[in-house]
């Protein structure tokens, strides 16, 4: 499947094409003109079923590979992103809609992270430990934990199903897939590579549909890992769940209230292209976007006329055109919130800039069917108890809060959502800079920087209501392995520590 989808597409179970278990489809729409993009088999809980048993069953033999033969299917897998990186950027922009660089670059950071877990095959994957005893050795190992189940969101459609799948496939474990409903084609195109690469059956399965299926996923008990990433109100739903299972692990990346606090002693071109970048990039749907900009007295009014003046430009249009700077919002569904936190913003704050409904000049012919929205920004006092400043919105919808007094009080205010994943400080001033690395509750703190844009060599994650960070780049590792204590004694004798007498005394 190449260029358009022919047919319903099939989930892809125990290493066959399947039209699963019922005949109900469901359609990729291009968020930008409105157009289908295919049609796809939706899944139910039997075809989660026969998926989790394909899984299981695969389990011992994949895991009796060594971790060097399991990372091969994953360097056919970074060739081929490679290979097909215009056309797959491509792809990515028309289904969910963000700007072709964009587009291309969730492309580049999946081969970024494939390389990354295909590449740590060879690497250490455990620690040689001091015992207090000489007789004795100790290691920290590692094993994979077994089935996981892996559900990704729309935002990052080729990108974040391989932060998941490519440390967690070469650390030993089997996975089911389910990809977000709104990207499926990205969703056929990846299980189509894991195909081509021959990897064995059982080991990669990918069952298309709807938060049913994923739900079927999360409550299964050959579920022993489910990663997860995507919005706050499921997340927390699956953490929950699993919480109260005994052995089973949720990791969940969630979203933010993301920040950035301009300093007094802030280069303004820098806080401008950074907040500008931050704010308005992807459309605001990053769940690293920010839409709170926390700005000194001293510098508030110039920072403020700047970004308004570029907040009313910024080129929004169509995707795929190479001059645009914000393609549309992903479906009616993220409209309809945009649009209900813009009015809220009127109410609670003072807005600067209203592009909500753009013009019918400002849309790209042939695209009126397209889920446009322009630049909203707007003052509002940081003391207030306020919804709009501390809910998310995931769209280009962004507080101004002014500050007076000390970084401290700058990052108080930051700090004060109940979320934490990614913030920046724009200031000249290293003190300040590193006030904020030490104290902000983020999990990506940024100096004189947007807060999107992070590399995959890093934690990706958050604290509060972000999540807990795991399912992402390295820190996978953790949720997908089992840690083991191995201790060996290397002599005749038996020697405890912690002073422990090892002598058996016995009656007589
Ligand atoms: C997301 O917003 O869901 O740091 C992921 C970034 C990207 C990943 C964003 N590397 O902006």
């Amino acid at each position: 499947m190449s260029q358009q989808v022919e047919e319903p597409a099939r989930h892809y179970v125990g290493g066959e094409w399947t039209g699963g278990a019922s005949e109900a489809t469901f359609e990729s729409t291009n968020p930008a003109t409105g157009e289908t993009l295919g049609a796809f088999r939706r899944g139910t809980e039997a075809d989660v079923d026969r998926a989790l048993d394909a899984a299981a069953g695969a389990f011992a033999d994949w895991r009796a590979l060594s971790y060097v033969d399991r990372a091969e299917y994953l360097w056919d897998i970074y060739h081929e992103l490679r290979d097909r990186h215009d056309e797959l950027g491509e792809v990515v922009t028309k289904e969910c809609g963000k700007e072709l660089s964009e587009g291309k670059a969730d492309v580049t950071e999946a081969w970024h992270m494939v390389e990354w877990a295909a590449g740590n095959a060879r690497h250490p994957h455990g620690d040689v430990v001091p015992s207090e005893i000489p007789g004795k050795d100790a290691a920290m190992r590692r094993k994979p934990r077994g089935v996981v189940g892996c559900i990704t969101p729309w935002n990052f459609p080729v990108a974040i199903p391989f932060w998941h799948m490519a440390v967690t496939l070469v650390e030993g474990n089997t996975v089911v897939w389910k990809p977000a409903e709104q990207t499926p084609w990205c969703g056929q195109i990846i299980a189509e590579m894991f195909a081509d690469a021959g990897i064995p059956e059982g080991v990669f399965n990918m069952v298309q549909g709807y938060g049913d299926a994923g739900a079927a996923i999360v409550d299964d008990d050959r579920v022993d890992t489910v990663l997860f990433t995507g919005s706050a109100e499921v997340g927390h739903g699956i953490a929950d769940t699993v919480g109260g299972e005994p052995g089973k692990l949720a990791a969940c990346e969630m979203g933010g209230k993301n920040g950035i606090v301009v300093t007094g002693e802030a280069d303004l071109d820098t806080a401008v292209h950074s907040a500008v970048m931050s704010s308005f990039k992807t459309t605001g749907q990053r769940c690293v976007s920010a839409e709170r900009l926390i700005v000194h007295e001293d510098v508030y009014d110039e920072f403020k006329a700047r970004f308004v003046e570029i907040a009313e430009e910024v080129a929004v249009g169509d995707p795929l055109s190479t001059d645009t700077f914000m393609g549309p919002l992903v479906d009616d569904e993220q409209i309809e919130k945009v649009r209900k936190y813009n009015e809220l913003a009127r109410e609670e704050g003072e807005v600067l800039v209203d592009r909500t409904d753009l013009p019918p000049e400002e849309i790209p012919a042939g695209h009126e069917a397209g889920h446009w929205v322009g630049p909203f920004v707007y003052e509002a006092d940081p003391e207030a108890d306020l919804r709009v400043t501390r809910e998310e919105v995931f769209g280009p919808h962004v507080a101004l809060l002014r500050y007076s007094g000390d970084v401290e009080r700058a990052i108080e205010i930051h700090d004060d959502t109940d979320y934490g994943l990614a913030g920046a400080i724009i200031s000249e001033d290293y003190r300040q800079l590193h006030r904020f690395r030490d104290d902000a509750e983020v999990g990506l703190a940024y100096g004189n920087l947007p807060c999107i844009g992070a590399e995959v060599q890093l934690p990706f994650g958050g604290v509060k209501k972000s999540g807990n960070g795991y399912p992402s780049a390295r820190e996978v590792i953790e949720a997908v392995t089992e840690r083991t204590a191995w201790t060996l004694n290397n002599s005749r004798e038996i020697q405890m520590a912690q002073g422990l007498s090892a002598d058996v005394t016995t009656r007589e």
